[in-house]
């Protein structure tokens, strides 16, 4: 009697057993292993264009403002002086009324030619016009200007930045001059980065 249970529970653990040992043969044989083609860096299919492609082009070659120390006056809330040179886009300064000065401490000399402005490239950022100003000097204190007060257009479109460009020029410390910002609910300057090249 002991036999013919253990001959029952046999076929019943045996039956399932089966079944599953079929399924495993019927999915090895409807299975293809496809191979992706080597791929090292990202890519985008031509369906899908790059909004970047429409960026106002930047200088390659170092940003010199970078992590270096800068001043400004006043600011609005929690939107301090350390956020314009931080590297990311997505943090910001924004200063408290005009005009509004950010000095960059280069910490050597350099024969600049460009300075870029860039406020956080989202279209959730409405065009606006900002006027701004580039001073250079040798020695932190006599100051000459580089790039006249002039008016600048941020379209999300073309990335929400702005690209001064003037007679390069030797500086150890620059000068960043805003006199005007025209979009609504903000009374001073903003910048979520201030880049400057040679
Ligand atoms: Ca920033």
């Amino acid at each position: 009697m002991k036999r013919f249970f253990c001959l029952i529970l046999a076929l019943l653990l045996a039956v399932p057993c089966m079944a599953l040992c079929e399924n495993a043969e019927e999915i090895e044989t409807i299975v293809t292993v496809v191979t992706a083609p080597p791929q090292t860096k990202p890519e985008r299919p031509p369906c899908f264009p790059d909004p970047a492609d429409d960026y106002i082009p930047l200088p390659e070659t170092e940003n010199l403002a970078q992590g270096k120390p800068v001043l400004s006056g006043a600011h609005t809330d929690v939107y301090v002086i350390k956020n314009v040179n931080d590297g990311k886009t997505d943090t910001y300064w924004e200063s408290k009324g005009f005009p509004a000065e950010t000095l960059f401490d280069l910490q050597g000399t350099y024969a600049v030619s460009t300075v870029a402005v860039c406020l956080n490239p989202s279209s959730i950022w409405e065009p606006r016009i900002q006027e701004i100003a580039v001073m250079v000097s040798l020695d932190g204190e006599n100051f000459t200007q580089a790039a006249a007060p002039e008016k600048y257009e941020f379209d999300a479109a073309s990335g929400n930045r702005v690209r001064i460009d003037f007679e390069q020029t030797q500086a150890a410390f620059v000068k960043v001059i805003f006199t005007l910002n025209s979009a609504a609910r903000t009374g001073g300057a903003q910048a979520a980065e201030i880049c400057i090249f040679e």
